[in-house]
């Protein structure tokens, strides 16, 4: 079937060069000649573009969600060619991620997680470059500092949090990363029946503090709050700094066939979070501990939350770069709702509210929003350029749909293939966003590139917003599961790129081969290895059987892109070191025999020399 296709592929283009061709000859054809000419300049112009010549370099950065890969990926725009993978839930064998002693702390008993919302660090508002966090499913955050583009912090799982979904979106200067919900539970966790769901269960809202010099996270307090799934967020800025907005959906309190059980109610609600008021509760000392955290209950401390009611089962949330709307609708709609943050302020202030869940106020709809803006089928995602514009995703019309802030008008609307779900925008989460490229995160592939199996990579589309009309120009390919990511000016990232010998604190770092060497204390050894071309120093070592065995290899080039690996056969060790970098691995010599190791990372022409021999006797 598929050699059929193919062939009447090649036949068909064939036929179209072949009737091009003799157009292009024929004088008494002008006007489908100029079509064919226009088609063709099309092309080109888009391939010029998107083109980045040999050498050149992209003007900007994408960090993209691997999903339940574990991995964040890096991509330059608009070339779309894949720079980098950051490992960060998984190990990963090429960096040697998830098997030197650190890394494997840092992960702990759980190898694998599900990433969802990367988050540049932002100063003002703006990103600035520092720190990329990303949030996973199982209660957990990481930091990637983009100094060297490594994890290097993973918080969590934190306690009574469950299915960390609605995170980790940083506020306007990296005050705080945020965690939510998706899956109530017990709170603290225990057994309760799922047939106690409505009233025994509940949701969590938790703020993440950020060191603002170091970039440490810390759980600094929770909001306890009914049991809905918390889907997205995302944080004032400007006009609505200092809150928070977070999509729930099964506001029904609903258990079982959550797609039927669930789409009871026609409204479903965004919570929205006065942080800054959350943090002063805990200040004055109003939050309860609940398994070490401290959490305010909003039926006790009034005045931290409210419920926005918004269309059923509502997906992303989106605050527009001045603060002054908040964007959110049902993903089975066929318009987004506009939400007024002044008008949100006056109804506080005047309580004007319609009910209240679990002493939560709940506002009144109408007197909220600004508009209903008709952008078509299944509104997942919005994103935001610099003249009033936004772009919403919409999942079901497998489109994207090009609308005016304050008109409200429709102006454009672009197929995608297909199934978008998220879609970025460069430097779109910021105050300032730049327009240019905007890029749709697509959930299927099928049939854009050369079959791979069954299991297709998804496709990640690159269109051009400089112009009124969005314009499609290249089609990309990511891993499984493209759910956010965002773009940022390559010129705010500075990355090292050795680790300066002044700045190796390790203290097993050895620098001169002479310092190489084993040592023994009682049944633990410690072997201190320098690896420079082309040599792993100590060359061989011994040691006996059932002895703990911890290798310290410290890689001592200064030099750009000289890394050396280490890997010891039979014993799944693998660990790689970039210049001026120290990383120690250790295990039991549960296997008496002679096992080589060597570089794995082909470093000089002699490194296929690069070996040795550990003999456990
Ligand atoms: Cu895939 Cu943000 Cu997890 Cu939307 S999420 S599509
Ligand atoms: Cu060092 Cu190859």
């Amino acid at each position: 079937m598929i050699v059929h296709r193919r062939r009447l592929v090649g036949v068909s283009v064939a036929l179209v060069t072949l009737v091009a061709f003799a157009y292009s000859c024929a004088p008494s054809a002008p006007q489908s000649r100029r079509s064919a000419q226009s088609a063709t300049s099309d092309i080109a112009l888009a391939a010029q573009k998107v083109y980045v010549a040999p050498g050149d370099l992209d003007p900007y950065y994408m960090f993209a969600s691997g999903g339940h890969s574990g991995n964040v990926y890096v991509y330059g725009v608009p070339s779309m060619r894949h720079l980098a993978t950051i490992p960060v839930f998984t190990p990963y064998p090429a960096t040697g991620y998830g098997f030197d002693d650190d890394s494997k702390k840092m992960l702990g008993d759980l190898t694998w997680g599900d990433v969802h919302h990367p988050a540049l660090s932002e100063t003002k508002g703006d990103y600035d470059g520092r720190w990329l966090f990303i949030n996973e499913m199982n209660g957990r955050i990481a930091r990637i500092d983009l100094r060297d583009f490594k994890t290097k912090q993973i918080l969590g799982p934190v306690p009574n949090l469950h299915g960390n979904h609605a995170s980790s979106f940083v506020t306007p200067n990296t005050e705080y990363a945020m965690m939510a919900t998706r899956f109530s539970r017990p709170v603290p966790n225990r057994p309760v029946s799922a047939a106690k769901y409505a009233t025994d269960y509940k949701g969590i809202i938790a703020g993440v503090k950020i060191d603002p010099k170091s970039g440490e996270m810390s759980l600094a307090w929770q909001i306890l709050m009914p049991p809905f799934d918390y889907d997205l967020g995302d944080a004032g800025k400007l006009a609505s700094d200092g809150w928070m907005f977070f999509s729930s959906y099964n506001t029904e309190r609903a258990t079982g066939k959550l797609e039927v059980t669930a789409s009871q109610r026609d409204r479903d609600y965004i919570a929205a979070v006065d942080w800054r008021a959350a943090e002063k509760a805990i200040a004055d000392g109003k939050g309860d501990t609940i398994d070490g955290v401290k959490v305010i209950d909003p039926a006790k401390v009034p005045g931290i939350v409210y419920l926005l009611p918004c269309g059923k089962s509502p997906h992303g949330v989106d605050v527009s770069p001045d603060g002054k709307y908040i964007i959110a609708s049902g993903k089975l709609q066929g318009v987004t709702t506009v939400f007024n943050f002044e008008k949100i302020q006056t109804a506080i202030r005047n309580r004007d509210f319609l009910q209240a869940e679990d002493e939560i106020p709940v506002l009144k709809y109408e007197s909220i929003k600004d508009a209903e803006v008709p952008v078509g089928l299944g509104p997942l995602h919005t994103q935001f350029g610099p003249d009033g514009y936004a772009y919403t995703s919409l999942f079901v019309d497998s489109a994207i749909a090009k609308w005016k802030l304050g008109t409200w008008q429709v102006v454009d609307k672009i197929p995608v293939s297909y199934s978008i779900g998220h879609l970025s925008a460069a430097e779109g989460d910021t105050v300032s966003p730049d327009g240019n490229w905007l890029v749709g995160l697509n959930k299927l592939s099928h049939g854009r590139h050369l079959s791979v199996g069954p299991s297709q990579p998804e496709s990640s589309q690159l269109i051009d917003i400089t112009e009124e009309k969005m314009k499609l120009l290249y089609d990309a390919f990511t891993e499984p599961e493209p759910h956010y990511a965002q773009i940022v000016k390559a010129d705010k990232i500075k990355p090292i790129e050795v680790y300066p010998q002044a700045e190796n604190k390790h203290p097993l770092a050895v620098w001169d081969v002479k310092d190489a060497g084993v040592t023994r204390t009682g049944k633990k050894v410690l072997v201190k290895m320098v690896a420079v071309r082309s040599t792993l120093t100590p060359t061989d070592f011994e040691v006996n059987e059932g002895d703990e065995v911890t290798i310290a290899l410290t890689n001592i080039e200064q030099t750009t892109d000289e890394l050396h690996g280490f890997g010891l056969l039979d014993y799944n060790i693998n660990i790689v070191v970039d210049p001026g970098e120290t990383k120690t691995v250790t295990f039991t010599a549960k296997k008496k025999g002679v096992f080589a190791y060597y570089c794995t990372n082909f470093c000089s022409a002699l490194h296929q020399e690069m070996q040795g021999y550990a003999v456990v006797k």
